[in-house]
Formats: structure tokens, C-alpha cells, sequence
């Protein structure tokens, strides 16, 4: 228990699946106030409800498209109206669309990932940190991607957006110096969460395979380093951090064992 979250506000976007879910949980443990975003308002009221059971002080949720400027304006004039302050903000909401070379690639598998993984960072981040500048100590924790730092084939998109991604941690790191206000990046390599399911557009068996063989990482494997960082003393910014499966040495090198 990290008696320095009871009562933090912590908001987290994509909370209705996968890292963002298990982040939440992770939080709600500890006694934060949560502050649910994504599209899929069902799925982040079931994850609420199981946060208020495991101690959360508060779990409010509202719809969010990260994707849309007004919509993202809409969540934070919501918000204001329900806490003067954001202590953590985890910019988590992304995927990958696709994993077509770019011979083949699709506008529009293009445009959500620049649309998500990139913009919405940043159009979550400049609506969010005035909430956080009159508050010292409090922290933006970006959710990037090895892929931000090797390419794969049929990665372009992805890799672009999450490269992006990091590039954006990095600039604020510098805007932010001097307010008290800390940012950093956690980026984790081949995680089994709906990320391939939404990859391959719910082809299931498709994202099955990309797990074959191997033990990858949980959603509450990187919940649980997100909350590490989240709860370092205030004079201390995990810059980046890259967490990996034991069996993904690098991207092109996976240990897979062989299937009975
Ligand atoms: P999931 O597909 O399980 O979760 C993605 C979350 O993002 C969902 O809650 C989804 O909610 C939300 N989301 C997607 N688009 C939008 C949008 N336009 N507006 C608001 N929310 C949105 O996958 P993960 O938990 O694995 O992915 C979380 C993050 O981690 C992503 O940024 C992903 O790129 C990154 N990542 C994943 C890895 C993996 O192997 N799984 C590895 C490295 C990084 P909803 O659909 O309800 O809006
Ligand atoms: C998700 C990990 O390797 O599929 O960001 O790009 S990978």
C-alpha cells in the first residue's frame, strides 16, 4: 500500500480494457479518487463498480474519444466540475490498427492510430494540465510502446505513432521543468490484452496466435510498474521505462515454446 495515493485523483484514459482497466484496479487498492475515460461507457462502469469494491474513495467515469478535440473538451469541462486538481494523469488510451507494409496500408487505419496514440495525448495533456500545474508533485504518465524505439514490419503507422508518442514525453519533460509537475513514458513490449484483437479487427484466432508459445506480459504487470512510478517521492521523474516479457529479448527475438 501506497499511503501517498489515498485520496490522490487519478485519471486514467482507455480505462475500459486492458492496461487502463487493470491500472485502475491497481489505483482503486491504493484509495484514489478515479477518473474514468473511453468510448465504451459499459465497460468502464463495470470496471468502476469493481473499484469502489476494492477501496477506490470515488470512481467517476465519463465517455471519451480521445480522437475529437470536443469531445476531449467536453470530458474536461465534466471533470472540473467534480475536482479542482489532477495528481495523475495516465495518457493511456491507443492501439495499433493493422499490420498491412505500407504498400498496402489503409487511410484510415493510418489516421486512428496518429488520431489516438499521438493527438490524443497531446489534446488530453493540454486540457488536463492546468488542473495539474497549481499542483507540485503531480505527474503525467504517457503509455508508449517499444515499438517507439525499433521498427517491424508492417509496424510503420504504429511505430511512427508511438515514436511520436515519446517525442511528445520528452518535449514536455523540458516545458515542464520547473513546476514541480513530473512526466514520463512506460513502455511496454507484447502484452496479451484486446490490443491484437483490435489490431486484427476482432479476428481472434489472428491475435491468439501473436501470443503462441509464449508467456507475455499482463495488464496488471504494467499497472503494477505504472503505479511504481506514480508513487515515487515528488522530487523523483522516472523518465522512461521499458517493460518486456522474459521470453522478448528484443521484437524480432521471442522465445516460443513449442505448442502441444
Ligand atoms: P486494449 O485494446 O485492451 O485497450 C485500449 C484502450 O484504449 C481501451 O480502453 C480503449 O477504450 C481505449 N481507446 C482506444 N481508442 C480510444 C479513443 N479514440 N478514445 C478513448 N479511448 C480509446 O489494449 P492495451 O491495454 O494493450 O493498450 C493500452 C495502451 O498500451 C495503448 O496505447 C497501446 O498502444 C499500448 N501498448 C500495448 C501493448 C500490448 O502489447 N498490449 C504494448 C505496448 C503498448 P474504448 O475502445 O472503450 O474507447
Ligand atoms: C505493442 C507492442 O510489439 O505489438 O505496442 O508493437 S508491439
Amino acid at each position: 500500500m501506497h499511503s501517498s495515493l489515498a485520496r490522490k485523483t487519478v485519471l486514467i484514459t482507455g480505462a475500459s480494457s486492458g492496461f487502463g482497466a487493470a491500472t485502475a484496479l491497481a489505483f482503486a487498492r491504493q484509495g484514489a479518487h478515479l477518473i474514468l475515460g473511453a468510448r465504451r461507457v459499459d465497460r468502464l462502469e463495470q470496471v468502476a463498480a469493481e473499484a469502489r469494491k476494492l477501496g477506490a474513495a470515488a470512481a467517476d467515469l465519463h465517455s471519451l474519444d480521445v480522437s475529437k478535440t470536443s469531445d476531449v473538451n467536453s470530458f474536461a469541462a465534466w471533470l472540473r466540475g467534480r475536482s479542482e486538481k489532477v495528481d495523475v494523469l495516465v495518457n493511456n488510451a491507443g492501439g495499433a490498427m493493422g499490420l498491412e507494409p505500407v504498400l498496402d496500408g489503409k487511410d484510415d487505419d493510418w489516421e486512428t492510430m496518429m488520431q489516438t496514440n499521438v493527438l490524443g495525448v497531446l489534446r488530453v495533456t493540454r486540457a488536463i494540465l492546468p488542473l495539474m500545474l497549481k499542483n507540485p508533485g503531480s505527474i503525467i504518465i504517457n503509455i508508449g510502446s517499444v515499438a517507439a524505439h525499433t521498427a517491424y514490419e508492417g509496424g510503420a503507422a504504429y511505430c511512427a505513432a508511438k515514436a511520436g508518442e515519446l517525442q511528445i514525453t520528452r518535449a514536455l519533460r523540458l516545458e515542464l521543468c520547473g513546476t514541480g509537475v513530473r512526466v514520463g513514458t512506460v513502455d511496454p513490449g507484447m502484452a496479451e490484452t484486446e490490443f491484437s484483437v483490435v489490431r486484427f479487427k476482432g479476428d481472434e484466432a489472428r491475435a491468439k496466435k501473436v501470443y503462441e508459445g509464449v508467456q507475455p506480459l499482463k495488464a496488471e504487470d504494467v499497472a503494477e510498474a505504472i503505479l511504481w512510478v506514480a508513487s515515487r517521492p515528488a522530487h523523483v521523474n522516472i523518465d522512461e521505462m521499458i517493460i518486456k516479457c522474459t521470453d522478448q529479448a528484443a521484437i524480432h527475438k521471442v522465445n516460443r515454446r513449442p505448442v502441444k
